[in-house]
Order: C-alpha cells, then sequence, then structure tokens
C-alpha cells in the first residue's frame, strides 16, 4: 500500500509540477516571432524603471534601453527594466479573448537557461490592472547569482521563460473570472520585472505565495527584464489590407455567415489559418460557408494566390 501510495505520489508531482518545457521540446507552447498569429505589435507606452540592486538604492535607477526599444517586431533594441521595474502599453485597438493564446512577450535571453522573469497585467480601463495567476517552483534554498541558470518547466505565466524570438503566450480567458476587467477589451498591457531576490525584504511572489527565486542581484544598466516586444494575437476592429486587389466582406464576420469576395483576377490556392497555426485547404468560388470550415470565434489568416503572388489577410470571426 506504502508503495502505491509512493508511485501515485511521483506521477502526480511528475505530471502537475511541471509546466511547459523548452524550445524543440513536446508541449513547448512558445510562440516564434515569424508566426502568422501575430497580426500587430505593441506600438505606444511608457516605463517606470527599476533600481540597479533594490538592496543599495545608491546605485541609482537602470538606463538602458528606450520605451520604443519594445515597439514592433521582436529585434535586438531591448528596454531594461531593472528591479521591480515595469512598461505599461497602451492599445486604441483592443485585445480580446480569442481561441487559444491572445498575445505574447518577448525577452531577449540568448538561451534557453539564463532567463530573467516578468509579471504579467492586463487592463480594460487603463486603472485596475489583473495579474495573469504565475508560478515558479524553482529551489529558494539558495540565491541564484546572476549568471545563474532556470529550469524553463519550472516556470509558468512568467513573461522571459523562452529564449529571443520566441514569446511567452498568455490567454485572456485564464482572467474571466474578473469582474472589474472586460477580457474582450483589453487596452493596457503591463510588464512587471520580477526582483529575484530570496530575501523576505525584496522577494516577489508567484500567485500562490511562493518566493520567485531568479538570478539576482544584476547590479548594471542592464539589470532586470530586458524587454523585446509584445505581439498581439486577438485585436478588434483591425481593417483589411487596404492595399490588396482583393476584397473580402463582411470582416469582421459572423461564424454563420458567408464570406464573399470581390477581386479582378481569379484567387487560387485558398487557405485558412487558425489561432493554432493549423491549416485548411478552402474550396470556393465567389463565397465560403464559414460553418464548414470553423467551430469557434477568433482570429484567423486568409492565404491566397493571386496572379501568381501569395497574399495574407486576417480575418476576424465572431
Ligand atoms: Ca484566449
Ligand atoms: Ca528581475
Ligand atoms: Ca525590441
Amino acid at each position: 500500500m506504502l508503495k502505491l501510495f509512493k508511485i501515485v505520489f511521483f506521477i502526480n508531482c511528475t505530471v502537475f509540477a511541471q509546466f511547459s518545457p523548452i524550445i524543440g521540446e513536446q508541449g513547448c507552447i512558445a510562440i516564434h516571432m515569424d508566426s502568422p498569429l501575430f497580426v500587430n505589435w505593441a506600438e505606444e507606452g511608457e516605463v517606470d524603471r527599476g533600481w540597479m540592486n533594490i538592496a543599495d538604492t545608491t546605485l541609482g535607477k537602470v538606463t538602458f534601453g528606450e520605451i520604443d526599444f519594445a515597439y514592433g517586431v521582436p529585434d535586438p533594441a531591448v528596454l531594461s527594466l531593472g528591479d521591480g521595474g515595469s512598461a505599461s502599453f497602451f492599445f486604441e485597438n483592443t485585445l480580446f479573448d480569442g481561441e487559444g493564446y491572445d498575445f505574447a512577450v518577448f525577452e531577449n535571453a540568448f538561451d534557453a537557461y539564463f532567463l530573467e522573469l516578468a509579471f504579467v497585467e492586463v487592463s480594460s480601463d487603463g486603472e485596475n490592472f489583473v495579474r495573469f495567476e504565475s508560478q515558479s517552483i524553482t529551489s529558494i534554498e539558495a540565491q541564484l547569482g546572476s549568471f545563474d541558470l532556470l529550469a524553463t518547466e519550472e516556470l509558468h505565466n512568467l513573461a522571459g521563460k523562452y529564449p529571443a524570438q520566441w514569446g511567452t503566450p498568455f490567454d485572456l480567458n485564464e482572467l474571466s473570472i474578473h469582474s472589474e476587467l472586460d477580457i474582450n477589451a483589453i487596452s493596457h498591457i503591463r510588464i512587471v520585472d520580477v526582483v529575484g531576490s530570496v530575501d523576505p525584504l525584496y522577494a516577489t511572489y508567484d500567485s500562490f505565495g511562493r518566493t520567485i527565486n531568479e538570478p539576482w542581484p544584476t547590479a548594471f544598466e542592464q539589470g532586470g527584464f530586458d524587454l523585446d516586444a509584445i505581439g498581439v494575437i486577438h485585436q478588434n476592429l483591425l481593417s483589411i489590407d487596404e492595399h490588396s486587389e482583393v476584397l473580402i466582406y463582411p470582416n469582421p464576420v459572423s461564424m454563420e455567415s458567408v464570406l464573399r469576395f470581390n477581386s479582378s483576377s481569379p484567387i487560387k490556392n485558398m487557405k485558412l489559418i487558425d489561432a493554432f497555426g493549423r491549416i485548411q485547404d478552402i474550396d470556393f468560388n465567389t463565397e465560403i460557408y464559414l460553418s464548414q470550415y470553423v467551430s469557434w470565434k477568433g482570429l484567423y489568416v486568409l492565404e491566397y494566390e493571386i496572379l501568381g503572388e501569395k497574399n495574407r489577410q486576417k480575418l476576424i470571426i465572431r
């Protein structure tokens, strides 16, 4: 009986105490910056810089990077937040809770182990921010130093758990219980540096009250979380591509509706790509009965060829 209990306990630990692993391993949820899922990038925000070392504020605050280093697609330019620093971003076209992940945060870690972490919060009014439920099961027996390593599978819902060019994705649906938030009209995303100290004077905690052990101190100008970019997956009221010779309408479109096309040249090889990157070939003349192809609402990408060129357009299905 005791043996059986041990086996059950072991399996439980294995199944529940591990989160999404490193790039390349089965179950990894990171999304690459080139994914067609990304329809837009953060472009407007402000930074509240943190300390180079929260335990020695005479060193002052970090200075590396500007807010616009976190705008647009991921690139070598990053904004360092410092101990406990934060950056808030505003989205004129709000984000909505579509199927699966809704946005992703990019850091600049150069491999899978030298990681710096941040909490992620969202708001639909710019005042009430709700933090995603984070988990860190990294041991806190010894303080991790500036260049110590973290294990990706011991971290959940903390930005920075994947290396550069790979976004940590977040699903607004997890916040549906918060009445102060409209998860279909998210106007702000805030990234808050995790202070990696295990000293209760400075420590930060996951959503279960566990101290988060993270490389610390990082007492230099590039200290703390290095924010590269925020990629948007589900965004409201995006207009169709104005430069396209093809008019696809209506857009947004209801799942029960017919989608129509107006084009001066024949359209070929049409494909519909969903939020998970799954591709379906679409058979059509001038209209598509969407209910034949889609079973959930959200952001899709329509890909097709016209005059020998491949085109892509965003399609919001409601
Ligand atoms: Ca979602
Ligand atoms: Ca930190
Ligand atoms: Ca950047």
